[in-house]
């Protein structure tokens, strides 16, 4: 099973999200492993953003980051780093496909509400940015048999 990276971002806490967006992931059937709720120091936000580090949307976006408290979360399950990514839709909420977390519920770039990793490498990187090895649990879940085959 493969973990991601997920996070509500400061708009999605604001706007009364959490809840909704937490649902949606359970009833994928997917599996929280790891959650907590923070407001992200400057310096971890120009960490996890590095790849941007230097293009003009940067400060603004880590300024978008850091506005407010997200909550963080690693998420397990098959292929869970592409499976959320679909999930999330098109970082642009106008062009993300319709019934995905963005389209649904966004409308700006600036805005979009949800972060996923974008690939396996990415989720480790950023799982390890934002959590320590004893914050994550393992156990398994009963009805795990009646959502994998
Ligand atoms: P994140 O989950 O925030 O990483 O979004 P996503 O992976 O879908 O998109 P990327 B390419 O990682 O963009 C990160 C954030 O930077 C903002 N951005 C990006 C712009 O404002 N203008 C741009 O041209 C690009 C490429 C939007 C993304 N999220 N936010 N906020
Ligand atoms: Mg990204």
């Amino acid at each position: 099973m493969e973990r991601t990276y997920l996070m509500i971002k400061p708009d999605g806490v604001q706007r009364g999200l959490i809840g909704e967006i937490i649902s949606r992931i359970e009833r994928k059937g997917l599996k929280l492993v790891g959650l907590k709720m923070l407001t992200i120091p400057r310096e971890v936000a120009e960490k996890h953003y590095g790849e941007h580090a230097g293009k003009p949307f940067f400060q603004p976006l880590v300024d978008y980051i850091t506005s407010g408290p997200v909550v963080a979360m690693v998420v397990e399950g098959k292929d869970a780093v592409s499976t959320t990514r679909e999930m999330m839709g098109a970082t642009n909420p106008l062009k993300a496909a319709p019934g995905t977390i963005r389209a649904t519920y966004g409308m700006d770039v600036g805005r979009n509400i949800i972060h996923g990793s974008d690939s396996p490498a990415s989720a480790g990187r950023e799982i390890d940015i934002f959590f320590l090895p004893g914050e994550l649990v393992d156990y398994g879940r009963d009805f795990d048999r009646w959502i994998y085959e």
